[in-house]
């Protein structure tokens, strides 16, 4: 293990900037020294040592890459490896990633600055780095067989070119995309403005993370790279919660979230108790006259969206994908619905041939994430995450936004959860109920029906399907 691997363990990246100083004569002569990094937590923003100065982004359960400045250029190390990621506490995957970790460091660059990065390839298969989005020479856009032929195992390339365009960027293999990225290759990209510009305020936070997706089977570390859409793993930088972290903020903040979609589908992104503005796409800064407020917006696959709001509501709100099934760890989704389905008796007689059976769902799924289950061996239950309320019944793609008066200018620590001021929390109603006023009168239509059925007809719940199709991945009960 490499010494510095061990400065990041004990010391935290708080050193980064010091460990960029801290570079070697020898390393100097040749590459920057490549900078690792193996824990999961969300590393303090590194604030620049050198260069032209600007606010750093946090990377959510991630960190920034060091550099080097040599005669002007700024000097990165990328080292495409296999890793090992804990995707939530008791869950560790086999990635492939760059620098110790997937996804990759946040490279963060001044708009102008010459960037010169060498990419060292330690995977057993060939690979390049596209920079998604940026303005480059031809040659140095990183796709393989087309600009430039693939760095084989072993080998360093250098990539050079000037940030040209501020804003908010990705970079990802463009060799064997499909297995690189499905095995958690990217990393995000931030260039800052070098002069203040029109479009681009100045935020007191300003956060970043990609949207990624894996199919990992209940047991094992691997994902399946062939998977297309059925994917069991939703994840913010190969994290799942109740694995992210929380995004802490000051009462009075205004905040800027970048997120990319390097996952096969879409992403609705909603937060909580604030409307947002899009300020900026994959194009860059979104022209005044083109924003509006929403408080959910939809990245499509390959897109950078940054928004931003001021947090002014205090309290724990909800931050996550709108696709219910993305706010859900390890499932399988050919589970037939058993809602309103009678087991009584049912389970007694398949508990003697199988001890364990347990009958879910009848009641709704809740059930599932209140249950102690015996879980294979390296997994997330379905869904997680205890709240100071009682189960949140959330996974995947889903973290929390608090907003505190108390939270110090820059603290991105975890304040805890809100303490509620007295009487403003939902509360049960013990009173009597009245009775409801109900309309007794049928349902009136557009046009009189046509041959309208004898009888009154109900829609009967139909029985489970059982035998033939495996339940697909995910728990099984
Ligand atoms: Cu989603």
């Amino acid at each position: 293990m490499n010494t510095r691997r061990h400065f990041f363990q004990s010391a935290g990246i708080a050193g980064g900037a010091l460990a960029a100083a801290a570079i070697s004569r020898v390393a100097l002569a040749a590459l920057p020294e490549p900078v690792l990094q193996n824990a999961p937590d969300t590393m303090p923003p590194l604030a620049p040592p050198n260069g032209r100065p600007y606010r750093p982004v946090l990377t959510l359960n991630g960190w920034t890459l060091p550099w080097r400045m040599r005669e002007g250029v700024k000097e990165f190390h990328l080292v495409a490896e296999p890793v090992v990621r804990e995707m939530a506490p008791g869950f560790k995957a086999h990635l492939w990633g760059y620098n110790g970790q997937s996804p990759g460091p946040t490279i963060e660059v001044v708009e102008g600055d010459r960037v010169r990065i060498f990419v060292t390839n330690k995977l057993p298969e060939h690979t390049s780095v596209h920079w998604h989005g940026q303005r480059l020479p031809n040659g140095m856009d990183g796709v393989s067989g087309l600009t430039q032929p693939s760095i084989q195992p072993g080998k360093t390339f250098v990539y050079e070119f000037v940030a040209r365009r501020p804003g908010t960027f990705m970079y990802h293999p463009h060799a064997d995309e499909m297995t690189q990225m499905a095995m958690g290759m990217m990393g995000m990209w931030v260039t800052h403005p070098k002069a203040p510009h029109p479009l681009i305020d100045e935020v007191d936070r300003d956060i970043c993370f990609l949207l990624n997706a894996y199919d990992i089977d209940p047991g094992s570390y691997t994902p399946q790279i062939m998977t297309m859409l059925e994917f069991n793993i939703w994840s913010w930088n190969s994290r799942v919660f109740p694995g992210i972290d929380s995004l802490n903020v000051r009462y009075g903040d205004k905040v800027r979230i970048r997120m990319g979609n390097l996952t096969m589908t879409n992403h609705p992104i909603h937060i909580h108790g604030h409307e947002f503005q899009v300020t900026g796409t994959d194009g860059g800064p979104v022209p005044h006259s083109a924003r509006w407020s929403e408080v959910t917006t939809d990245i499509a696959v390959g897109q950078m969206r940054q928004i931003e709001f001021v947090a002014d509501e205090e309290g724990d709100w909800a931050f996550h994908c709108h696709k219910s099934h993305h706010t859900m760890n390890a499932m399988g989704h050919k589970i037939p619905t058993l809602i309103g389905v009678d087991h009584s008796g049912l389970a007694g007689r398949i508990r003697q041939l199988i001890p364990d059976y347990m009958v879910m769902g009848e009641r709704g799924m809740a059930d599932m994430a209140e249950m102690e289950m015996p879980l294979p061996d390296n997994t997330v239950p379905m869904m997680t995450g205890e709240g100071p309320f009682g189960s949140v019944e959330m996974g995947g793609m889903f973290s929390v936004l608090k907003v505190r008066k108390d939270q110090k200018p820059g603290d991105y620590s975890n304040p805890g959860w809100y303490r509620h001021p007295p009487g403003s929390v939902a509360y049960e109603w013990t009173g009597a109920l009245a009775e409801p006023a109900r309309s007794h009168a049928a349902g009136k239509s557009a046009m009189p029906v046509q041959a309208m059925p004898q009888g009154e007809v109900q829609v009967q719940v139909r029985r489970p399907q059982t035998g033939g199709s495996k339940l697909d991945k995910g728990h099984q009960h």
